[in-house]
């Protein structure tokens, strides 16, 4: 019998028009060497202190010692970005997303409520005007985090002047993004972050009170993040999980024994993961693949045997240990991740 009318024949010599590959607006992974900035970076992280990045604005410096796994967080975009500086404001944005810094100068650190309260007004300012509005994840590198006693401590005064500004949107807690506050060696405050043209979903930790209704004992002010953010993009969602320490409630557990605080922070990024799965539609489906994994401690002591528990826990290389400190004098050390997971 003749194929010749085969209707699969007729298709012969004509390019396939198969749907698009759909990639997720952002990828992250982790890079021992610098790549060169293509079109499709959205951001060059760079850990460790480097000082001789040029102006690209995708360049975001951190000056932690880097203690383990590869120096540069690098963040891939799907197509490619439109880059540049806008009133100190470094950023880079495809159709869905713009990762943007801000660096705040030294000098303006001695009243950090107000620097914080400034900067956190400014990127709002910025991420509205440029048509990013939702706020996704935000890293903080904080110089002498610890500096201060009381409610006069360079943190406390931080998260009054991050609340200051937060605020006054109405409903803001329940819209709060994913975060990481760090005590750095760098001279300035670092804030670089993730935004997005459509709402993520906050995800809060059923073994912790949120933080942003921690009691009075820890500042004037609560911390405004979230536990995690759910981004839930085609092909499959992604998982921000914020810095997670051993705080059960709001209290630190396990003071001055770093590998059982290690255990419990594993046990809350679980508890998130857990319950970010029961945010979509179908939870019992939701293996969240280990991306990428960072750890701070405080001690470059307890490194070490850290790394041997959390290697196995993220993708191939893609771990990083960091030597800084954490915002509660009792955490040892704080533990971020990032997951992916198959369509729904
Ligand atoms: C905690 O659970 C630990 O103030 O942005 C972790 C992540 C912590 C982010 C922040 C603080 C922040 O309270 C500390």
């Amino acid at each position: 019998m003749s194929r010749t009318n085969s209707p699969h024949q007729s298709l012969a010599g004509i390019a396939p028009s198969l749907p698009p590959v759909q990639q997720r607006p952002c990828q992250v992974r982790y890079l021992a060497d610098l790549p060169p900035l293509g079109p499709q970076v959205l951001a060059c992280v760079v850990h460790g202190g480097h000082a001789d990045l040029d102006s690209d604005p995708r360049y975001i410096s951190v000056d932690l010692p880097l203690l383990h796994g590869p120096a540069v967080e690098l963040w891939e975009s799907a197509e490619p970005v439109e880059q540049g500086w806008d009133g100190g404001i470094g950023y880079a944005a495809n159709s869905s997303v713009l990762m943007g810094q801000l660096r705040v100068a030294a000098s303006a650190l001695d009243r950090a409520d107000d620097a914080a309260c400034s900067a956190y007004q400014r990127i709002e300012q910025f991420l509205q005007r440029r048509g990013y509005p939702v706020w996704l994840r935000v890293w903080n590198y904080i110089p002498q985090i610890l500096q201060g006693s009381g409610d006069d401590e360079r943190y406390r005064r931080f998260v009054a002047g991050r609340h200051r500004a937060l605020s006054p949107a109405p409903g803001f807690e329940s819209t709060l993004p994913a975060a990481t506050a760090i005590g750095s060696r760098g001279a300035e405050l670092l804030i670089y972050f993730l935004a997005a043209r459509k709402p993520g979903l906050a995800v809060e930790n059923p073994r912790q009170l949120s933080a942003y209704r921690y009691p009075r004992q820890y500042g004037p002010r609560s911390p405004s993040f979230s536990r995690a953010m759910l981004a839930n993009w085609r092909p499959g969602p992604q998982l921000f999980v914020s810095g997670t320490a051993s705080v059960v409630g709001h209290q630190t557990v396990h003071a001055g024994k770093p590998l059982r605080q290690l255990q419990e922070s594993l046990a809350n990024v679980q508890a998130v993961c857990d319950q970010a799965a029961t945010l979509l539609a179908s939870p019992e489906a939701v293996p969240w693949r280990a991306g990428v994994i960072k750890l701070y401690v405080r001690e470059s002591a307890d490194a070490a045997a850290a790394i041997a528990i959390l290697e196995p826990l993220a993708a191939p290389g893609q771990l990083v240990v960091m030597h800084g400190d954490i915002c509660r004098g009792d955490l040892s050390l704080e533990v971020e991740a990032s997951y992916c997971a198959a369509p729904q």
